[in-house]
């Protein structure tokens, strides 16, 4: 096809490697937001000691391995599956897809037939092959100096507890589990205790409000619920079974009542007799898990059968239940984990995103897991109790691999460098950035100090919906553009569309789709397979459509520029400004909302919202402050606008419709950029709206 046609023709006149190689040029760091002139044009190679040991050691033996993955998926595909674990073997065609819309139902099969189970490939797998003393888990607590770790064989054991806990509960294989839990290892354990016996889990961010977690357990309905009593989070107790309980008494109230709340009892941060107790529903974990049987069977899954629900941020008030399956998923995390941190078995790696997220699922639990990796699990803030905390982990840990967030870097990289410097950083190997576009200052900064310019940063780009990386670096493999995601894994064919959804060659901008599946892409919305058919399949006929910006340079580079939807970045995480608005609007004093994201120095994106208030309310500091409470309590803290701004009225086509542009201009006071707004229904709202700003 064209696009891989061209996609290879760019990698093959990339022929700057060998004469580059071996010279990593000392980048100096520019201040934030301030773009290089010819940021394409800047190359960073890796050493060639890196590359001569990595994994994919030149865009050769990339070109060689992608042109086999897109020519011939098939056996592309079937051949890394191979090195798993299969009760039985998938049936003949190892992939079937309908990708597009115009062709009847949309519908992604990869594997079909095949007998297997994820957690018996995390686990079981690598402790056949002799690796049942290797570290599985290290847990570091909050507090400095708390700590603990779990080898293959012990993390098995825990597994197999709860799994034959959740069995007795009566739970089968098809069943939701909801996980409401902070970073503990316990965590990463109710994932494998779920997978082991079939059931599907769906993990709920441990900072999401009561409400937020009463839909998604209305949605899903799960027999189970697996929580703990507090976490500490950085100096901050957070109380999570209070937000279970509201949760469930919600629920029940919806009709969707929950026998069982197995709470885990966090000693550290909450005595078990201060915690408010129903008996008769709730459990402690350490009453009943430790008198489980220490093996469990395996329960053998079709490839196709769902392995989790993961719910995330779309452009209507109602999260989407993004839906993964087992076989495809287990492939592709695990194949993308290992080329794009060019993973060894001796590596220590620590990847410092939540399981609540779909990074944690995919590169905290699952695709380290099934590599037989030793993976850090951090259960506080990154900037306690000092800006320091991360290289202290690294050093205690002797960590190999670090992967984390743009939003952290920035955060990080506002304070003296001194932080970092003053650990030794030197087991650092690969970096790695994930959740929005890295900007290039924070790009440097991460390379300069954190990594002594000796780190290759693997820049991913993917999505809940993606399963695992699509575009990304093989950091062994060729030169780096800070701030751009460099090319597709294999398999991977993205395209970059106009407005009409006409493919768009070569050196372009414009939407950021993909022509065909690749194994981890999630196969529906759960209970919604016509929202995932016109959410992503609608828009460009033909093609998956991520909701993202993208734009190619002249080396065929890919530069991700962020979402072109209704959806809101903001430090890495997800928020629909529907949901946002609909928060703002259950507030009695409001009568209506528009939320646009504003550029943010370290949240990348913050929250600017919009209110025209009920009839005859004012506006106060007080009904702000109400404001911004709502949202916390009906989403969650980390979606808390960051600016009211009051509105007695928006601007709107005559046919009433909110035209955002407007205010997204007005909410990053671009003022002279408004464009033409003659044909709004009311056009002395948008001076109303800048002489309040001003106010
Ligand atoms: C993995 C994850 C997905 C959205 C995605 C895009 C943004 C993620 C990025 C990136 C630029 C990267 N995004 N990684 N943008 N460069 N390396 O974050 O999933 O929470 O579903 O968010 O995040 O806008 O569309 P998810």
């Amino acid at each position: 096809s064209m696009t891989t046609s061209n996609h290879l023709r760019h990698v093959e006149s990339l022929s700057i490697l060998p004469s580059g190689a071996g010279k990593i040029p000392r980048l100096n760091a520019v201040i934030l937001g301030e773009a290089l002139a010819s940021e394409e044009d800047d190359l960073v190679f890796p050493s060639q000691e890196f590359s001569q040991n990595a994994l994919v050691s030149s865009p050769q033996k990339y070109l060689e391995m992608y042109r086999r993955s897109v020519e011939d998926p098939a056996g592309f595909w079937s051949d890394i599956a191979s090195e798993f674990y299969w009760k039985g073997k998938w049936g003949k065609q190892v992939c079937s897809e309908n990708f597009d819309v115009r062709k009847g139902r949309i519908n992604i099969e990869w594997f079909k037939g095949g007998i297997t189970n994820i957690c018996y490939n995390c686990l079981d797998r690598n402790i056949e092959s002799g690796n049942g003393d290797k570290i599985a888990l290290l847990w570091e607590g909050n507090e400095p100096g708390c700590d603990g770790s779990l080898t293959y064989n012990q993390l098995l054991e825990k597994v197999c507890q709860l799994a034959n806990y959740l069995k007795d509960a009566g739970v089968r294989k098809g069943d939701a589990v909801v996980i409401y839990l902070p970073m503990l290892m316990e965590l990463p354990i109710a994932m494998l205790a779920c997978a082991r016996i079939g059931a599907v889990h769906s993990v709920v961010f441990a900072g999401f409000s009561a409400e937020s977690l009463s839909q998604r357990i209305v949605d899903c309905k799960p027999k189970v619920i697996l929580t703990c009593n507090a976490v500490m989070r950085g100096p901050k107790l957070i109380n999570l079974k209070h937000i279970v309980d509201a949760a469930l008494a919600e629920s029940t109230q919806k009709g969707v009542a929950i026998d069982i709340c197995l709470t885990y009892g966090n000693d550290l941060a909450m005595k078990r007799e201060d915690t408010k107790w129903h008996e008769g529903r709730d459990i402690w974990w350490q009453d009943v898990i430790p008198k489980c049987g220490t093996t469990c069977p395996v329960e053998w899954v079709d490839a196709e059968d769902p392995l989790f629900l993961l719910y995330t941020s779309g452009s209507t008030g109602k999260p989407k239940g993004v839906l993964h399956t087992t076989g495809g998923y287990m492939v592709y995390t695990a194949t993308t984990f290992k080329y794009a941190f060019d993973y060894k078995p001796i590596d220590v790696y620590w990847c410092t995103a939540d399981c609540g997220w779909i990074t944690g699922h995919s590169y905290v639990t699952y695709g380290p897991l099934l590599n037989g990796a030793t993976v850090v699990v951090y259960e506080g803030a990154p900037n306690y109790p000092n800006a320091g905390r991360c290289w202290e982990i690294v050093d205690k840990f002797k960590v190999s691999i670090f992967y984390t967030a743009p939003t952290l870097v920035r955060s990080l990289m506002r304070e003296a460098d001194e932080h970092v410097t003053r650990y030794s950083r030197k087991s650092l190997r690969v970096l790695g950035s994930v959740g929005e576009p890295i900007n290039p200052s924070a790009w440097r900064w991460f390379f300069n100090v954190v990594g002594d310019s000796r780190c290759p940063i693997s820049d991913t780009w993917w999505q809940t919906e993606t399963g695992g990386f699509l575009i990304t670096p093989l950091p062994g493999a060729w030169p780096l553009k800070p701030g751009s995601a460099t090319f597709p894994f294999f398999g991977v064919q993205p395209v970059i569309v106009d407005e009409k959804g006409s493919e768009i060659e070569g050196e372009c901008s414009g939407y950021l789709c993909v022509r065909s599946s690749w194994p981890g892409a999630f196969r529906t919305l759960y209970g919604d397979h016509e929202r995932y058919e016109t959410a992503y399949f609608g828009a460009f006929p033909g093609y998956y459509f991520s909701g993202d910006g993208c734009s190619r340079d002249k080396d065929g580079y890919y530069w991700l520029t962020g979402r072109v939807d209704d959806v809101i970045n903001v430090s890495g995480h997800r928020i629909g400004t529907a949901e946002v608005e609909s928060a703002l609007v259950s507030h009695p004093q409001c009568a209506e909302a528009a939320v646009v994201g504003v550029e943010h120095e370290v949240k990348g994106q913050g929250i600017y919202a919009f209110v025209t208030l009920v009839e005859g309310v004012p506006y106060s500091e007080d009904l702000r402050k109400s404001l911004v409470t709502t949202v916390r309590t009906q989403i969650g803290a980390f979606a808390a606008p960051d600016r009211i701004h009051w509105a007695p009225g928006l601007p709107k086509t005559r046919s009433g419709k909110i035209m955002r542009r407007i205010l997204r201009k007005i909410a990053s006071r671009q003022l002279d950029e408004l464009g033409d707004t003659s044909t709004l229904a009311d056009p002395g709202v948008v001076d109303q709206l800048i002489t309040l700003a001003d106010a």
